[in-house]
């Protein structure tokens, strides 16, 4: 058992019951479940099998100690740098569109900005003390790249390496495997102005030659590289609908080109991860896949899931994984599709060691339909209810059929969950404490369906919770909570709350309870 930091210990639990780990416990029943599909395609991302612990035949038990995970399953949080570093002009940072587009009124909650955030820059290693009070093997954390190259090109900042070296070195010396992102949105303002960002080719031209950098200077320690987070929403939303930086409302065929070349600019990065990374540096995405949830699980409902998962996300993870552009999409962008080569493509795909997917709600439940599409949409409830972010439609069967499409679409032979959290009210009681009750229900409820779906041969080999901590959220602003430790941004102090003690309970004995 890990030690408290000891400003927190009085808030947790020191002593829960002592670990009862078995292996791998079938949920009977539900096994049957989702095995009638047929994968569509063959993958990119099969190629370099994991060095990762197998999955354990089932063994004895079950029941009252609730559902198990294999051996070896690695449990984590997640966090991005321009959501808690602050610091923003200190070592040498260069400007983000993140920056700018908070300082512009109004475009962010209460005109919040990241300027001091959770002062994770300077309060990195208080941070991983409540990691590891978690009990979490694995930490995701995104690095700002206009700390490391704060024009986005040209002549490293080694101070804003060294931040990171720090970072990685206190993971590490505390048992804690660093994933490293390369981009959480926060672009350098510079290549906006100099390229308009994700319009420019250019940028993505810039994107690999900083993660073959950053491979070449961290891949000694990090061994899980991510590439970009997100490129549905920093693309849909930043240059799209203008509600994240850099707040564009482009046209269809400039945001089908800028499109483009994030997913151009992912390939790059894959390549040059592997040029410059020791050769045991492993690299995947961390994708939003737009999850479509069979609304019953029967074979044919399932086959329409799979069919609308993959035109959902045909601009994102369909061309990285699959090497083309789907049919519909070409034919729905028609004269606005984007200008691409057959190299481009190849590059998009490279093939990856493994996946990431962010899932938090569904993009629909489907139902299996005599169309040309074979499937349709069931609108939700107007009553389906939601987190106190009011996107986050709650499902948690959206985790284990975000799983399963990744198998059996594309015949991805290792995942993760890189993201999957709940935000709430979380208020503070004079006790300092944080009864989060919806979150500790929202875990029980999600993490319960990826228990099912690593029972039915997922092959999921770690989760990470979003968030470690309260943090900026975006256009949101501080207004939206999902931590696991509540931030008194007036002074900067972590507390833990229920869900806290939940989740490192839950790690140590490597089960949902
Ligand atoms: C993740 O996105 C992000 O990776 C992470 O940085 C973020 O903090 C976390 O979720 C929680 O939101 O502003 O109404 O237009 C999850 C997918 C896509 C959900 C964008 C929120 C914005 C809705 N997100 N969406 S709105």
């Amino acid at each position: 058992m890990s030690q408290l930091p000891s400003d927190v210990s009085a808030e947790l639990n020191p002593d829960p019951r002592p670990g009862n780990r078995r292996d791998f416990v079938k949920s009977a029943g539900l096994a049957a479940l989702g095995l009638a599909t047929t994968p569509l395609l063959l993958s990119s991302c099969d190629t370099k099998p994991a060095p990762v612990a197998e999955t354990q035949p089932a063994a004895a038990g079950g029941g009252a100690h609730g559902l198990s995970f294999p051996a070896g399953f690695l449990w984590g949080t997640a966090t991005a740098s321009y959501q808690v570093e602050g610091a923003v002009n200190v070592d040498g940072r260069g400007p983000s569109i993140w920056d700018t587009f908070s300082h512009t009124p109004g475009k962010i909650a209460n005109n919040d900005t990241g300027d001091v955030a959770c002062d994770f820059y300077h309060r990195y290693k208080e941070d991983t003390q409540l990691i590891k009070s978690l009990n979490a093997k694995a930490f995701r954390f995104s690095i700002a790249w206009s700390r490391i190259f704060p024009t986005g090109k040209g002549a490293p900042n080694q101070k804003g390496l060294d931040f990171y070296n720090r970072l990685v070195d206190e993971l590490l010396a505390n048992g804690i495997q660093p994933f490293a992102t390369l981009y959480h949105w926060d672009l350098p303002q510079a290549l906006q102005d100099q390229y308009k960002g994700w319009q420019g080719r250019e940028t993505a031209q810039a994107f690999g030659d900083y993660a073959g950098y950053m491979a070449e200077k961290l891949s000694d320690r990090v061994k899980h590289f991510f590439t970009l987070n997100e490129l549905w929403t920093f693309i849909q939303l930043g240059y799209g609908d203008g509600v994240f930086a850099p707040g564009l409302k482009l046209p269809p065929a400039e945001l089908n080109q800028a499109r483009h070349h994030a997913v151009l600019a992912h390939g790059l990065a894959v390549q040059a991860i592997r040029a410059h990374g020791r050769p045991d540096t492993r690299v995947g995405l961390a994708e939003n896949i737009k999850v479509a949830v069979p609304y019953i699980e029967t074979p044919e409902h399932i086959k329409a899931a799979e069919i609308a998962t993959r035109e959902f996300n045909a601009g994102y993870t369909t061309v990285i994984l699959e090497g083309k552009y789907t049919d519909t999409f070409l034919k729905n962008a028609g004269a606005n599709a984007p200008k691409f080569t057959a190299e481009d493509l190849k590059i998009i795909s490279s093939p990856l060691d493994f996946c990431g997917i962010n899932i938090y709600n569904p993009e629909a439940y489907v139902r299996a339909a005599d169309n040309a599409e074979g499937y349709e949409k069931i609108p939700f409830a107007k009553s389906h209810p939601t987190s106190t972010s009011k996107w986050e439609l709650l499902a948690p069967e959206v985790l284990y059929w975000g799983a399963r499409h990744m198998q059996n679409i594309w015949k991805v032979k290792e995942l993760y969950i890189t993201e999957n959290g709940c935000s709430g009210t979380d208020e503070l009681t004079p006790e300092n404490r944080v009864n989060d009750t919806d979150r500790v229900a929202f875990l029980r409820g999600y993490l319960s369906q990826l228990q099912r779906a690593v029972t039915d041969g997922a092959p999921v080999k770690g989760y990470f919770y979003w968030s470690l901590v309260d943090n900026f959220e975006w256009a949101s602003g501080y207004g939206i909570r999902f931590g696991l430790f509540y931030m008194d941004y007036k002074t900067l102090k972590r507390y833990p709350k229920a869900s806290a003690e939940y989740f490192r309970t839950m790690a140590q004995q490597n089960a949902v309870l």
